[in-house]
């Protein structure tokens, strides 16, 4: 017991300093969290993705969950700006990009990338679902960062 009083006050800094830091860095990082990862839902169906068209900030990374709910349906989206060239500098970074996603019906699939240039972003279906398939699109409209 002599000893612990005896080491007591340096014991008690090194956990003052320890919860302190805990409870500095905890709300950092739950709203950088908060800030960067934005997480949307899409159901995909004859012959309509939902919902559509979303806006997204500049500067976000963006998780879409998509599930198909009718059918097998597909996600094919265009990294460049609708309007700019096609061989332009991507606005939207995928961590692996595909070109086509294939919707198993009933599944969730995860599509991850990173809104970097405003601008507004078509996919469309690549998996052939009946005769409105061609007209089976969704935009996602990306904001400029606020300043
Ligand atoms: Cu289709």
């Amino acid at each position: 017991m002599k000893r612990i009083g005896k080491h007591c006050p340096l014991w008690l800094f090194c956990a003052f300093t320890f919860l302190s830091a805990m409870s500095f860095l905890r709300p950092d990082s739950t709203l950088a969290q908060d800030q960067e990862i934005r997480v949307i839902e899409l159901t995909a169906k004859k012959y309509e993705y939902s919902p559509s068209p979303f806006h997204v900030k500049a500067g976000t990374k963006v998780q879409l969950k998509i599930t198909a709910t009718d059918h097998d349906h597909g996600f094919k989206i265009a990294t460049v700006p609708d309007g700019s060239e096609p061989n332009s500098t991507p606005g939207l970074v995928f961590a692996s990009l595909q070109e086509c996603w294939q919707l198993k019906k009933g599944e969730t699939t995860m599509v991850e990338f990173s809104a970097q240039t405003a601008g507004t972003y078509t996919f469309k279906c690549c998996h052939t679902c009946g005769l409105g398939h061609k007209g089976m699109k969704g935009q996602i409209i990306v904001d400029p960062a606020a300043i």
